[in-house]
């Protein structure tokens, strides 16, 4: 077989159904070989657009996303889409061409030193030297990528190698020296943190994407009724537990709810949970939840005390370690003033807006919410779109939010919505944009008609890049530098696509208009013209501790 046969051959084995990428001279005999497999391949119309297809297949499935780029602008064109999944933690493979061998090093046209540029943004990389270790190669790339803290994985193959003929042999069994992630917590260290929890008055669950990509759902609800304890998530663990949960506490950090940040705050006992205390969550660190002791579970030994210093260290899978929790824990606190006082701050501090005649976004997304009946998976954008959706939809389920939270990548939403809606094509995807972000990778529109891959897109058009203009508004003295954006008119714009627009210009089409898209069986832009000086908040502006909010509680 040949190198791209076998490459082929490797994918399917590892259970491949979609793809996503980009031809070029160095993937030829790669596209060959596609052209009769049995694997759904989506021409993107911008590499960018299929690294975070993928991305957002691997997050709405739980499989690994694929994307294939030709050498040199192509596979640089997935770096933006390879980081964001790093920071993310999501299980992806991308693989890109390479010129031959005996060129690599001498500019050779459409080079890039792709290994060497992903090095710090990969959770490994591969050069392919000869076809002979492409089998070996690959089985490695999926097993790095969906086991232990998952992450992207890139092949850099070499056209000779892609064309070199050699005997298949597919390696029954994948060992990978130094590389064996801990899959259970130590029964020491889960006794510690038993006692910690039996001793707390004032615990708290700070939940993050490791619950979902371990999937910890239920034994991190199992676990909060058990010992009646609130739980808040970071953006990443939004739909690890159901928002509608009378112990949820939504979002924390910088655009969290207030009730979330005091209660960390004050809390006696963190109990993180597959989360990395990054600093949009924690404000200034020095001030962070003075009086708590920290339990923190993670797969990855090197996201623990690395912001935070923490107690009891848990080192191990999070659905693994909250049911070995369960096990040990015989006596529960008693947290029932702890829970009075955080039910009294929900009732005084609510998220909040100002109804209006103009359109207000979290008005939109609550009519999102409502239309849907809270069961759509959602995408976002980057920005106040991004902090809104956080906020003003309530996710039940795992899977069911994606957004890009570490890299916070403007463009990542609307493709991804694709990658979502081919890994779950039963369910209603809606991306929720802001004018700005959906320019970015706006060209994935004739990707979506052309693979009738029917998405919904709210488009929250403040003809502002939005959430850079409320920190100019801020704390620059209102001088909007470069932050007014103008747009194409996007029901036209779609329409040339061969989508469907819907321009709203009125409070009372909101609602008629989502309920027309979801009824529309085509790709959908709608365009709705809100206030363009909404501010989210609660706020606590960088550098602050986090129970320092603007439009918080004092
Ligand atoms: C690729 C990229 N470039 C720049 C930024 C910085 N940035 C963060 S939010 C934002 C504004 C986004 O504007 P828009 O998509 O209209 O969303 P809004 O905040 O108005 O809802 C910018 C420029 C980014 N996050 N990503
Ligand atoms: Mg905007």
């Amino acid at each position: 077989m040949t190198g791209a046969q076998i490459l082929i051959e490797c994918l399917k084995r590892e259970g491949v159904e979609v793809m996503f990428g980009y031809p070029g001279g160095s993937v030829l005999p790669i596209f060959d070989k596609l052209y009769d497999a049995d694997i759904k391949f989506i021409l993107t119309r911008h590499e960018q657009g299929a690294a975070h297809a993928a991305d957002g297949y691997a997050r709405a499935t739980g499989k690994v996303g694929v994307c294939l780029a030709t050498s040199g602008p192509g596979a640089t064109n997935l770096v933006t889409g390879i980081a964001n999944a790093y920071m993310d933690s999501i299980a992806m493979v991308a693989i890109t061409g390479q010129v031959k061998t005996h060129l690599i090093g001498n500019d050779a046209f459409q080079e890039a030193d792709v290994t060497g540029v992903t090095r710090p943004i990969t959770k490994h990389n591969y050069l392919v030297k000869d076809a002979k270790d492409l089998a070996t190669i690959v089985r490695q790339a999926f097993y790095i990528a969906s086991t232990g803290r998952p992450g992207p994985v890139l092949i850099d193959i070499p056209v000779d190698v892609q064309q070199q003929d050699i005997e298949f042999i597919w390696p029954e069994e994948t060992k990978i020296r130094g590389y064996n992630p801990t899959l259970f917590g130590h029964p020491g260290q889960i006794k510690k943190a038993a006692k910690l929890i039996a001793q707390s008055k004032k615990p708290i669950l700070y939940a993050g994407g490791g619950v979902i990509s371990a999937g910890g759902y239920n034994e991190l609800k199992e676990l909060a009724e058990k010992i009646q304890t609130p739980v808040t998530m970071t953006l990443m663990g939004l739909g690890g537990f159901p928002g509608t949960h009378e112990l949820s506490l939504g979002m924390l950090g910088m655009h969290g709810t207030a009730y979330a940040n005091h209660a960390i705050m004050e809390s006696d006992l963190i109990i993180a949970v597959g989360a990395r205390f990054d600093d949009r969550v924690t404000g200034r660190l020095d001030h962070f939840a003075p009086n708590a002791k920290i339990i923190h579970i993670d797969i990855d030994p090197a996201s623990i005390s690395k912001n935070v210093k923490v107690d009891v260290p848990i080192v191990g899978d999070v659905k693994n370690a909250l049911g070995q929790l369960l096990e040990e824990i015989k006596t529960t606190p008693h947290t029932s003033d702890w829970l009075k006082t955080i039910e009294s701050w929900k009732k005084k501090h609510p998220l909040t807006y100002k109804d209006d005649v103009k359109i207000k976004p979290q008005y939109v997304i609550e009519q999102i919410y409502e239309a849907t009946g809270g069961e759509a998976i959602i995408t976002t954008e980057v920005g106040q779109n991004q902090m809104w959706s956080c906020q003003w939809y309530k996710y039940t389920n795992p899977r069911t939010f994606i957004s890009s939270g570490g890299l916070g990548t403007m463009g990542f939403g609307f493709p991804a919505a694709m990658g979502a809606k081919l890994g779950c094509p039963d369910k209603t995807v809606f991306d929720i944009a802001g004018d700005g972000s959906i320019q970015m990778n706006i060209q994935e529109l004739a990707t979506c008609v052309c693979n009738k891959i029917n998405v919904k897109v709210a488009i929250l058009n403040n003809g502002y890049l939005g959430m850079v203009r409320q920190w100019q508004e801020l704390f620059y003295k209102k001088r909007y530098s470069h932050t007014c954006i103008t747009g194409p008119d996007f029901v036209k714009l779609a329409e040339s696509y061969g989508a469907a627009g819907i321009r709203v210009t009125k409070k009372e089409e909101v609602r008629p208009a989502i309920e027309k898209a979801l009824s529309t069986d085509n790709t959908v832009f709608i365009d709705f013209h809100i206030d363009p000086e909404e501010n989210v908040y609660p706020m606590v502006p960088a550098g602050e501790a986090i129970n320092r909010m603007i439009g918080g509680m004092a």
